[in-house]
C-alpha cells in the first residue's frame, strides 16, 4: 500500500490529521525515553509522528529505528523530516538510510528541479517510502523564497507543479499563508500544515483553508500535558468542516 494511503488510514483510524512533530529540546537529557514516553502519550490522538535534526542528528540508527517501530506499534507512520536538497546521488543514499531505520516517507526540496525530484520519487517509491515537497514554508522569510516571482508568478506555484509532474506524494504549505492554502487546496495533493501554535498560525483556520494534514510540534510536545494538547486541538478540528 503506497504510504499516501497508509497515512490516510492512520489518521482515518485515528480520527485525527496531526503529524506530531517530535522536535525535541536539545536540553532534554536521554531523547530516545522522552521521545518513546511522548509517543505513548499521543499516540491516540495523532497519524504520524515526524522527526527532524532534533532526533536524527544526536541518535543513532539503531535507535531511530527503535523509535519507529514503537511509532509503527500505535499504527501510525514515520516520516524523516531532513528537507532533502541535494544531487541525486546523495538524496538517493539519505533516502536508502532513512528507509532502512523505518521512515514511511521524506520530504524533499522542489528547488533541486524537476529531473532531481523526480529521481528522488522514483528511488523514494521503489523502497516503499512517499515524498512530500515544499511548496510554500511556515516562517517569514518564506516570501523572500517560495514567494519570489519568477517569469509573472510566484515560485511556489512552478514548485507545486514539480511537485504534481514528479509524482509526490503531498505536499507542505504553512499554516501562516492562508491564502497560499486556499489556492493549492483545489489541487489533487494531499496538503501538510506546519507553523499551528508556537509559529502563529491556528489549527481550526488551516483546516477550513484546505490543510489535510497538521504538523504540530512544540505546542504538544513541551506542553506540560502532551495528551491533553493533542486531544484538545483533535477534538476541535473534528467539530470544524472538513473539506
Ligand atoms: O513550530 P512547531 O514547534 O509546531 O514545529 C513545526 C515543525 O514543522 C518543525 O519541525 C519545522 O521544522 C517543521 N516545518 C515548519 O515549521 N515550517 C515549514 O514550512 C515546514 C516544516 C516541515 O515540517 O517541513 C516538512 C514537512
Amino acid at each position: 500500500e503506497p504510504f499516501r494511503e497508509r497515512i490516510a488510514r492512520a489518521a482515518d483510524a485515528k480520527k485525527s490529521p496531526i503529524v506530531l512533530a517530535l522536535d525535541l529540546p536539545t536540553s532534554k537529557r536521554n531523547l530516545p525515553a522522552f521521545a518513546a514516553k511522548t509517543i505513548r502519550a499521543v499516540g491516540q490522538h495523532i497519524c504520524a509522528v515526524k522527526m527532524n535534526f532534533h532526533l536524527i542528528l544526536p541518535l543513532s540508527a539503531s535507535e531511530i529505528s527503535r523509535i519507529n517501530k514503537l511509532v509503527h506499534s500505535y499504527g501510525l507512520q514515520s516520516i524523516a523530516d531532513i528537507k532533502l536538497n541535494d544531487i541525486e546521488n546523495t538524496n538517493e543514499v539519505a533516502i536508502d538510510h532513512l528507509t532502512r531505520m523505518g521512515f514511511d516517507a521524506v520530504i524533499a526540496n522542489p528547488f533541486i528541479g524537476k529531473g532531481g525530484l523526480a529521481a528522488l520519487v522514483q528511488k523514494a517509491h521503489k523502497a516503499g517510502a512517499g515524498v512530500i515537497a515544499l511548496v510554500y514554508m511556515s516562517h517569514p522569510g518564506a516570501k523572500e523564497g517560495f514567494g519570489l516571482e519568477v517569469g509573472g508568478r510566484g515560485l511556489y506555484s512552478e514548485f507545486l507543479e514539480r511537485a504534481t509532474g514528479a509524482g509526490a506524494d503531498g505536499i507542505v504549505v504553512g499554516a501562516t499563508q492562508l491564502d497560499i492554502l486556499r489556492q493549492v487546496a483545489k489541487q489533487q495533493l494531499p496538503v501538510y500544515s506546519p507553523g499551528i501554535g508556537a509559529q502563529g498560525g491556528d489549527a481550526e483556520q488551516a483546516i477550513r483553508s484546505g490543510a489535510d494534514y497538521l504538523i504540530i510540534g512544540r505546542s504538544i510536545v513541551e506542553a506540560a500535558q502532551p495528551a491533553k494538547v493533542a486531544k484538545e486541538i483533535q477534538s476541535r478540528i473534528l467539530l470544524s468542516v472538513r473539506k
